[in-house]
């Protein structure tokens, strides 16, 4: 049977009437309905109005737990009181090789300078040193971070100086801070521009050894959730694509400090990384361009790309041969699994890249994305436009210290001329070619920007939809509603999810989840009559 959707401008009316008059305005302007050939404009990265309660963190953790989160060898100190350490520890699904080869690991560790009253009375730089040493002392790590809670900018403790002293002092320990207290700017976004310049300014570029290897790209905004970068890992090595560093999943600081010795920059999540990529084609010539691992073919697109870039024909074949080994198995989950996922519905509701890349994998699956929406993406992630980051100042996130970056005529050389790109784009790979959740969703499906709490019930109500992507905070408030729920931050228990081996995961998980009849046995508070029921009659 056809199922009928409900009129979504219906449903947008629904879901605003229930505002204050100045509340839905304000809401409104976030709530769209998609065209994806007149792309309408949508409110996106503005502060959340008080009072309504949506999934988004802070800067802190854009900066700590996202970006510095999953580098390996960097002691992350906080300097703040112990709950904000606590809970920003590995709650995270960023993976490593517990037996790589890599050297340390301190991701297991949770580093705090557990302030007290007396810190926040007196100061706190003073114990901020004592634990800088302390750390020294247990481990003596390459390098130490700090990250700013946010009593340390209410009470104006220096972090920045105590780094730099304590780098002197040390000598052989590179120590830098972030100020990325959590009330600055929106989001967790923020906390990504943050985490960002502080890496750049303080890491990149330090170590200029040619390691080697013919085709040598970074992956930016790969963060290893799930083991992730382990499969997309695999997949560059079978072509003899040479990663240099990923930022950051799994990485390490050496890294970081060669990753300018790279001949281009591939970008996972633009959104949590793409400051670092303009500054690294501004300083060091190396070019950017997107791909998406999430999906098979778009996995299969990814890797042609990077192979067409490098214009090297044994590359090219080589790439072919891969996705010809990989691609069977993949096609035969998808026959197996499509008759049974087909024409199902979908809602993702995550970050500020996943709501879009996942909804490769359902179209995979046949299924459709009725509604979807990031927590804190901009108006470029949604509308698929490139716009140079940084460098002016942000309306909402005035705090965040700028880096101006110029081109280094000692280094510089850029990777490809202008007119290369140009030829390049000529003959079909444009590597500006910039991809958006608009573009991509049908015409008349919602897109909604940092929803609320009360809007997803809504959504849920009137659409029913076969499963609702989002994270922890949401999650078994939907499944109590009947509907489960696919955690797109941390995948459940589940993964690798990118890549080859990753798209025949999901398929399967996806498949038990829409699939299981226990969704049947719950009721919403607003089904009278028992689905539950129906269920028991059919045993
Ligand atoms: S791993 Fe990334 S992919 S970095 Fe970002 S925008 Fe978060 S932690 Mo959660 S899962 Fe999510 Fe993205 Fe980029 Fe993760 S969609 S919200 S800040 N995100
Ligand atoms: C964060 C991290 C988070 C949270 C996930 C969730 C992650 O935003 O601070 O809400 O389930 O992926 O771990 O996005």
């Amino acid at each position: 049977p056809v199922r009928k959707f409900p009129d979504p401008s219906a449903v947008r009316d629904e879901m605003l009437q229930k505002y204050p008059p100045k509340v839905a305005k304000k809401r409104a302007k976030s709530i769209v309905l998609n065209d994806p050939e007149e792309i309408p404009q949508v409110q996106a990265n503005t502060r959340t109005i008080p009072g309504i309660i949506t999934q988004r963190g802070c800067s802190y953790a854009g900066c700590k737990g996202v970006v510095l989160g999953p580098t390996r060898d960097i002691v992350n100190l906080v300097h703040g009181p112990i709950g904000c350490s606590f809970y920003a520890w590995l709650t995270r699904r960023n993976q490593t090789r517990p037996d790589g080869p890599e050297g340390a690991n301190y991701m297991t560790y949770c580093f705090s300078t557990d302030m007290q009253e007396e810190h926040i009375v007196f100061g706190g730089e003073k114990k901020l040193k004592q634990a800088i040493q302390e750390a020294y002392d247990l481990f003596h790590p390459k390098a130490i971070g700090i990250f700013s809670t946010c009593p340390v900018g209410l009470i104006g403790d220096d972090v920045h100086a105590v780094a730099r002293e304590m780098r002197e002092t040390l000598g052989d320990c590179n120590i830098f801070g972030f100020s990325c207290e959590g009330y600055k700017g929106v989001s967790q976004s923020a906390g990504h521009h943050i985490a960002n310049n502080q890496v750049f300014k303080h890491v990149v570029g330090l170590d200029d050894t040619d390691k080697g290897g013919k085709f040598k790209i970074n992956m930016l905004g790969e963060y290893n959730i799930g083991g992730d970068a382990f499969e997309i890992e695999r997949l560059l090595e079978k072509c003899g694509i040479t990663l240099v560093a990923s930022f950051s999943g799994n990485s390490t600081i050496g890294q970081f400090e060669n990753s300018h010795t790279a001949d281009l920059n591939v970008i996972m999540c633009h959104r949590s990384i793409n400051y670092m990529a303009e500054m690294m084609e501004t300083k060091y010539g190396i070019p950017w361009m997107k791909v998406n691992f999430i999906g098979a073919e778009a996995s299969a697109k990814s890797l042609r790309r990077i192979a067409r870039y490098f214009e090297d024909d044994e590359l090219m074949a080589r790439v072919e041969e891969v996705i010809a080994e990989e691609m069977p198995v993949v096609r035969s989950v998808v026959e197996d699994v499509y008759p049974r996922t087909k024409g199902k519905l979908a809602m993702l509701f995550v970050g500020g890249s996943r709501a879009h890349h996942y909804q490769e994998l359902f179209g995979e699956l046949g299924m459709e994305t009725l509604s979807a929406g990031y927590e804190f993406g901009h108006r470029d992630d949604y509308e698929g436009r490139r716009v140079i980051p940084s460098i002016k100042i942000d309306a909402d996130t005035k705090n965040i210290e700028e880096l101006k970056v110029t081109a280094d005529p000692e280094r510089y050389r850029p990777r490809k001329s202008e007119e290369d790109l140009a030829r390049l784009k000529e003959e079909g790979l444009d590597i500006r070619e910039y991809e958006g959740m608009m573009p991509d969703m049908k015409k008349g499906t919602l897109v909604i920007d940092d929803i609320s709490h009360y809007e997803s019930e809504k959504l849920i109500e009137l659409y029913k939809p076969d499963i609702f992507c989002a994270g922890i905070k949401e999650k078994y408030v939907v499944q109590k509603m009947g509907v489960p729920l696919k955690q797109l931050h941390s995948y459940d228990y589940g993964g690798p999810y990118a890549g080859f081996t990753g798209a025949v995961n999901f398929y399967k998980d996806i498949d038990r989840m829409v699939n299981s009849r226990v969704w049947k046995l719950i009721q919403a508070p607003w089904e009278e009559d028992g689905a539950a029921l129906e269920l028991e009659a059919s045993y």
